[in-house]
């Protein structure tokens, strides 16, 4: 765990203040890019950057997060290892995020300890209410609309994202998720949204950096 970057503000204060959540995800990013994408992000502005490489064995996922470890260190940008425990505490990162499948919250916690962040997918108001009972240090809701970046599932609808807003989002960072743009971002902010992640919608942009500032500028805006 990289403590020394995070002495003026913790970890978890860190989290607290996060607004838009990056991800690296090798569905839309070539293997020999992903350092140049990484620092576009940061230099944008994301809170929070996360490895997402499905279909990749582990041992290529080591790798990748043996590159944009170091330079999320060196932007002071907590990094998150999708699906990977053993691998977040490898290559000391400051969290990893696990789905529904990915086993129990309390086995991943017993594995990277008390200082690592773990995030938890949730599909549903239940689902996102029992991570939070869980001890998930924040959430992912979605998908909020159908997306290509996850296949076969249906959007969950801004209603179900107003309930869990009320019930879980005020109690612990709940980034929303799924075929979120720019151009819906107001429509999600009206329904309660105070955290998103964003993936093909700032991955295909033509100007990747400027994408994710025009996204923290509405952000900023959104309610507490
Ligand atoms: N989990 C729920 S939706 C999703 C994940 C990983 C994909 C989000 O990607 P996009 O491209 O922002 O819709
Ligand atoms: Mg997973």
């Amino acid at each position: 765990m990289r403590k020394e970057l995070f002495e003026a503000m913790t970890l978890r204060e860190r989290l607290a203040a996060a607004r838009l959540y990056g991800i690296v995800d090798l569905g839309y990013v070539s293997a020999d890019r992903i350092e140049a994408v990484t620092a576009e992000l940061l230099t944008g502005g994301v809170d929070l950057l996360q490895l997402r490489a499905k279909g990749c064995t582990a041992d290529q996922i080591l790798e990748f997060a043996r590159r944009l470890g170091p330079i999320c260190r060196e932007a002071g940008i907590p990094f998150i290892v999708n699906d990977h425990p053993e691998i977040a505490t490898e290559v000391g990162a400051e969290g990893v995020h696990i789905g529904q499948d990915d086993g129990s919250l309390e086995s991943v916690r017993e594995m990277v300890g008390e200082t690592m962040l773990v995030g938890r997918s949730t599909h549903s108001f239940e689902q996102a209410k029992a991570a939070m009972e869980g001890g998930a240090d924040y959430i992912g809701f979605g998908p909020l609309f159908p997306t290509p970046t996850k296949e076969g599932r249906p959007g969950i609808g801004l209603e179900e994202l107003a309930r869990a807003e009320e019930t879980v989002g005020c109690r612990i960072p709940m980034f929303c998720i799924g075929g979120i743009k720019i151009a819906n971002l107001p429509e999600i902010f009206s329904a309660g949204a105070r955290r998103v992640v964003i993936v093909s919608g700032i991955l295909r942009a033509a100007d990747v950096a400027e994408e994710v500032r025009r996204a923290k500028c509405l952000l900023a805006g959104a309610s507490d």
